[in-house]
Parts: C-alpha cells; structure tokens; sequence
C-alpha cells in the first residue's frame, strides 16, 4: 500500500460532486492500492451539506479513505494537494450571457491559481471542471506561475465518452472495440468530435458512418448532448460528468492503454497550427503521469474548419479575461 495522497475537490458540495467523492474513495481514480485523504471546499453556506456528505463518506467505511477534511478557505483546502479537481463554480443563471459567466467565474479560478500557487505540494495536477472549463484554467495557469503547463489541464473527456457512445449505438459495436477518437478544441457547443481517425475494432469508423450522418447527427449529438441532459433530467450532467473526471485523472496519472489515446484540454504548444496561450482539447497520450499530445494526423479541409471555429472560440474568451492573465 502506498503512503496517502492528499485530492483537493472543490464545490464538493455540488452534484458533480456527489458522485466524484464516492469514486475516488472506492479507489477508482488513483487504484486500488493508493489511500487518498480528501480536502473538501465550498463556500460557507453549503457548509451543512459538506457535513452531510462527509458522514456519508465515512459511513460507507471506504478501506482507502485515510481522511475527509471540510474548508471553506481555499488556501487551507489546496495545503498539500497533489491533485486538484476544480469542479466549484457559479451556474449560469436566467438571462445570463457566456460572457457574464466568464467573467463571475473568472474570480473563483483566481482565486484557485493563487491558493494552488501558495500551498499546494510542487508536482500537484489539476483538472478545471468548472465552466467555461479551458479558459478558467487558462486563468488558473495564469495565477500560478509556479505550476508548470504540464500540470494544469481541463476537461473534454465527458465529450470524448459521449462521443465514444454516440458512434458505438451507431455502429452496433461495443464502447471498448473504440479507438483513437478525437474531441478538438473548447468544453462548448463548438467542440468538433472527429472520426478521422477512428477505429471500431479494426474497421476505420469512416466507413461505418457516413459523412451525412457525421455532420447531421454525430456531431450535433456530441455538442448538444449536455442541453438534452438538463431537458430530460432536469438538471445537468453529474454522474456522467464524474465518471469523466475519474477517467481523465486516472489515464493521465496511470497512463492510457497501449495504441489508443483520450481527448484532454491541454495549454496549446501550436500543435497541429492551434495558436500558443489557450486551452484547447487535443488527442493525448499519457505514461509516467506525463501527457503528451499525439502529433502527425492528417487534418482534412473539413476538420480544419472545425477545428478553427473552435479555437476562435477560445481566443474571444481569453480576450474576455486579458486583464486577469500575466
Ligand atoms: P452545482 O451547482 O451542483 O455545484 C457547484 C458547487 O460549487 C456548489 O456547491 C457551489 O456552492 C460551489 N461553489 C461556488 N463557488 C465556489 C467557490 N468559490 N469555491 C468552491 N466552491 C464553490 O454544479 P455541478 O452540477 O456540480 O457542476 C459544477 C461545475 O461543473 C459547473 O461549472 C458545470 O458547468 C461544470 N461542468 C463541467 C463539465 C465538463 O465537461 N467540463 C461537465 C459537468 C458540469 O456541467
């Protein structure tokens, strides 16, 4: 068994959280032979349900959940994290723009860099959860200057399973025959799921899926997933977006299987032309808790467009929130 690590989750309060919490002490994250001691933050008004949820933990007497602590001050939260999940944000409220939500939010993730900057162990990894996730951790970056770049990253891989489901209920083939599918670009309606280089089993997913069905339906279905989770369910996407999380941290810390990759938000290094400075979500491969973005696919005129629009996307935002960046 290994010694403890210290999983910094914020608004642990909230409903992603809910079901993230009991994943990652049942050792679904991090394996099954690694403790992990949770720092749970929110603000102070939810302090009762944050009580509430850590008699829950507790209860289910996880065998590797070496401790629950409760904050709602950031820099006692991040002390010693060596992983960050920065799922605490502000909901879009009614008649609110994406740029009103930009610019609440953008405080929050400010205020998250510096504490993660202050206190938070040297080789720490974060994943911004929180919307508008690739610019919040653009802001994070920003506010950190101690992190380095291949620390900090935010989160596609809810888009990259969707997509994974959308193209096996297509193909009649199971999720797990699915291989080297691609989400570019922004956690937004403009983010572009490419089948370019798709495998279902050893069948290139091209000539599974035609370029009509592609466009009319795979893609809208991707981007639009999230609105028909809230119109069916009420409420948006948690135990999906948990499960993300959990897939996410666990690929980059434990590495992803050999000859496949996973969609991951990574500060743009201009691979494939992405301009430098934005978060953007690329195909990654990771070992030795490093990730690495998979260079050298072709890049169709069609993929290019889409790729482009979303990028735009994030240069606008990243202009929103100039003054907050160094
Ligand atoms: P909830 O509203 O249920 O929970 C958010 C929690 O954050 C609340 O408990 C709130 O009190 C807390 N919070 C607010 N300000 C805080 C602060 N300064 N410090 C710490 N905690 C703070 O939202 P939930 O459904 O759990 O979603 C959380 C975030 O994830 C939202 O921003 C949402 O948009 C985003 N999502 C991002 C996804 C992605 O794929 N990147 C998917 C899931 C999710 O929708």
């Amino acid at each position: 068994m290994n010694d403890p690590v210290r999983v910094t989750v914020t608004g642990a309060a909230g409903q992603v959280a809910y079901s993230l919490l009991f994943s990652i002490a049942s050792g679904d994250m991090l394996g099954d032979d690694q403790p992990v001691i949770l720092q749970l933050l929110d603000i102070p008004e939810t302090f009762s349900v944050l009580e509430g949820v850590s008699m829950e933990l507790e209860d289910a007497a996880y065998p590797l959940l070496a401790g629950v602590t409760l904050h709602d001050d950031a820099e006692r939260a991040f002390a010693g994290a060596d992983y960050a999940l920065l799922v605490g944000a502000k909901p879009r409220g009614p008649g609110m723009e994406r740029k009103d939500l930009l610019e609440d939010n953008a405080a929050i993730f400010v205020a998250n860099g510096q504490a993660l900057e202050a206190v938070a162990s040297h080789d720490v990894r974060v994943v911004v959860v929180g919307n508008p996730a690739n610019t919040n951790a653009l802001i994070v970056l920003g506010n950190a200057p101690r992190l380095a770049a291949h620390q900090v990253t935010a989160m596609t891989r809810l888009d990259h399973n969707r997509a994974l489901a959308q193209l096996a209920r297509h193909t009649g083939e199971a999720v797990a025959r699915i291989r080297r599918l691609t989400v570019w670009g922004n956690h937004s309606a403009t983010l572009y799921p490419d089948l370019s280089h798709a495998l279902v089993g050893d069948r290139a997913a091209v000539e599974l899926a035609s370029p009509e069905w592609r466009t009319a339906q795979f893609e809208p279905a991707v981007q639009q997933r999230g609105a028909a989770v809230i119109k069916a369910r009420g409420k948006s996407s948690a135990g999906s977006a948990a499960q993300a999380i959990v897939d996410h941290m666990r690929d980059w810390v434990l590495g992803t299987p050999p000859d496949e990759w996973v969609s991951m938000s990574v500060l743009s290094d201009g691979s494939y032309g992405i301009a430098e400075g934005i978060f953007y979500s690329f195909p990654c491969r990771c070992a030795n808790g490093r990730f690495e973005i998979v260079q050298g696919l072709s890049i169709d005129e069609m993929s290019r467009q889409r790729m482009t629009a979303t990028e735009q996307e994030l240069l606008d935002e990243r202009s929103v929130v100039a003054h907050l960046l160094p």
